[in-house]
């Protein structure tokens, strides 16, 4: 099965770091093994991976670095 999956990445021409069978070129999370590209907000940036997996937020901005992007973060909303 991960050999397969290897084959696959290997003859699609891209690196697969997470081994989830999706080309990092095409995966909308490198680092995050999400073999379904899940994106229920539609912003580019996978479940796996998203900050704010139910906000468009392309930028994935975190000032505080915790987590959650700014668009969802209640901390960050409260802080100038
Ligand atoms: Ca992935
Ligand atoms: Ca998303
Ligand atoms: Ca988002
Ligand atoms: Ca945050």
């Amino acid at each position: 099965m991960i050999r397969a999956m290897l084959l696959v990445a290997a003859l699609s021409g891209g690196v697969d770091v997470d081994d989830d069978g999706v080309p990092d070129a095409r995966d909308n999370c490198p680092h995050e093994e999400n073999p379904g590209q899940r994106d229920a907000d539609r912003d580019g940036w996978g479940d796996a991976c998203d900050g704010c997996p139910n906000v468009p937020d392309a930028t994935q901005l975190d000032a505080d670095g915790d987590g959650w992007g700014d668009a969802c973060d209640p901390v960050d909303a409260d802080v100038t």
